[in-house]
């Protein structure tokens, strides 16, 4: 059967339902789980039902509180693939919008998990996308809503190589629709002064552009440094675009394209910005703003970019005091620790790809100390995990050695570990990795 079937069969339950029904609605708290939140919220209200829309962490009580709800129909989005049993287990029928791993079986429910459908779930599909096959079945006019899927499938870092699979299709329906367009744009922002933009571009992130060195490298390409790069002349453009691309050399960046084809939408303009916007509403525990951002609330957008400003100058402040500091290394992995826990992550990926003094061979560990637990993020790149990789094995065994748990992706995992542990964990992790 194909996706589009399914949810076919998904839009009948709920189509099944008297007008002005709520409909119970439960989703991811990250940008992709936003996207199909909203999508879904969007389809029900415009073919008439109200919604009732709860935002969740992953965990292993999902559905704990909702045994007591009346619901006939519960839409999971971006989540639920590893509680099937309680999902079945739940009143009422449950359709699931999702990409991630299943585990067991969802035995009382419609199952759209795309990696059911032949599709594959970490490049071809995201939760978003597969709200919105099922807000396509309610009504093919919901197409204008896959500015919203695009934006979750970026979130998840699913245009990697560029849009495929059930991706690809969405956007060709809603280009040709006219719902978005394709621009070459830079991966900086290229509305705002050349000075500002390059000191504040997170990827690519420019090492040495903190204080005036991003003044000073425009000055050297005799480039005023206020203009936007949309301001400057063809040629100006090609000049700094090859100096950028020379500096990310010399920074033995591994990424080093400056210009992306750069999906627009109508409503909701760039739509690599809006992604940025849910990424930074969620991770700064502000889900509300980023649906309501989504929903077309008055307000949101100013509320979403403060959000969005904190999140990407804390970053920016952690990756110039990582760009002065020698990272520590194993022989299988480089580490540093963190103060601010909510950001190990982005910063051990970023490190990785952009900081010279940070080996690409070699998975990133950042790791923060709250006292009594010490949290650990770890990140590794495509080709390490096509060499055999997988962070994932590697914290939960090494976190277990030493009395903490972990786990997550071969390319992105965690763990949290007790206090004073993580020497011993380190060397743990060294010697997992070191047999993969
Ligand atoms: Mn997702």
């Amino acid at each position: 059967m194909k996706l589009e079937t399914a949810a076919g069969h998904a839009a009948e339950v709920i189509s099944s339902l008297p007008s002005g029904e709520r409909v119970r609605v439960v989703s991811h708290n990250d940008a992709d789980g936003l996207a199909a939140a909203s999508i879904t919220a969007l389809a029900l209200h415009r073919a008439g039902y109200g919604f009732h829309l709860t935002i969740k962490q992953t965990s292993s009580q999902l559905t704990q509180g909702m045994e007591k709800e009346e619901n006939r129909v519960v839409i999971w989005c971006d989540l639920g693939s590893s509680n099937l049993e309680e999902l079945t287990a739940l009143p009422g029928t449950a359709i699931l919008c999702d990409h991630h791993i299943m585990q067991g079986e969802l035995t009382d429910g419609i199952n759209l998990n795309v990696r059911s459908y032949g599709l594959d779930g970490s490049t071809e599909a995201c939760g978003a996308s597969a709200a919105l096959a099922l807000a396509l079945a309610l009504d093919e006019h919901n197409l204008d809503l896959a500015e919203l899927a695009i934006a979750g499938a970026i979130g998840d870092k699913q245009d990697r190589d560029g849009f495929s699979g059930y991706n690809r299709s969405i956007l060709e329906r809603a280009v040709e629709a006219g719902h978005i367009t394709l621009e070459e744009r830079p991966a900086f922002n290229p509305a705002t002064s050349l000075m500002d933009a390059l000191e504040e571009s997170i990827e690519p992130f420019f090492t040495g552009f903190a204080g005036d060195g991003a003044l000073q490298f425009l000055k050297k390409l005799d480039i005023d440094s206020l203009k936007s790069f949309d301001d400057l002349s063809p040629q100006e453009q090609k000049k700094l675009l090859s100096a950028l691309a020379l500096h990310l050399v010399e920074q033995q960046a591994d990424e080093i394209a400056l210009m992306q084809t750069v999906p627009a939408g109508k409503r909701f303009g760039p739509l690599y910005d809006l992604a940025s916007k849910l990424n930074a509403c969620a991770r700064e525990g502000n889900n509300g703003v980023g649906i309501a951002l989504c929903l077309g609330s008055p307000g949101a957008l100013e509320k979403a970019q403060e959000l969005q400003q904190g999140y990407r100058a804390a970053i920016r402040h952690e990756m110039r005091a990582l760009e002065k500091e020698q990272p520590q290394e194993l022989s299988h992995l480089t580490y540093f620790y963190l103060k601010n826990g909510s950001l190990k992550g982005v910063c051990a990926g970023l490190s990785m790809t952009y900081l010279p003094a940070f080996d690409i061979h070699k998975p990133v560990i950042a790791l923060t100390d709250d006292g009594d637990t010490i949290g650990v993020s770890g990140r590794g790149t495509p080709s390490l995990v096509e060499k055999g990789l997988d962070l994932a094995a590697g914290m939960q065994q090494a976190a277990a050695e030493v009395g903490g748990t972990g786990g997550g992706h071969p390319i992105a995992a965690g763990a949290d570990i007790p206090a004073g542990r993580d020497k011993a964990f380190l060397q743990a992790l060294n010697k997992v990795l070191s047999q993969q």
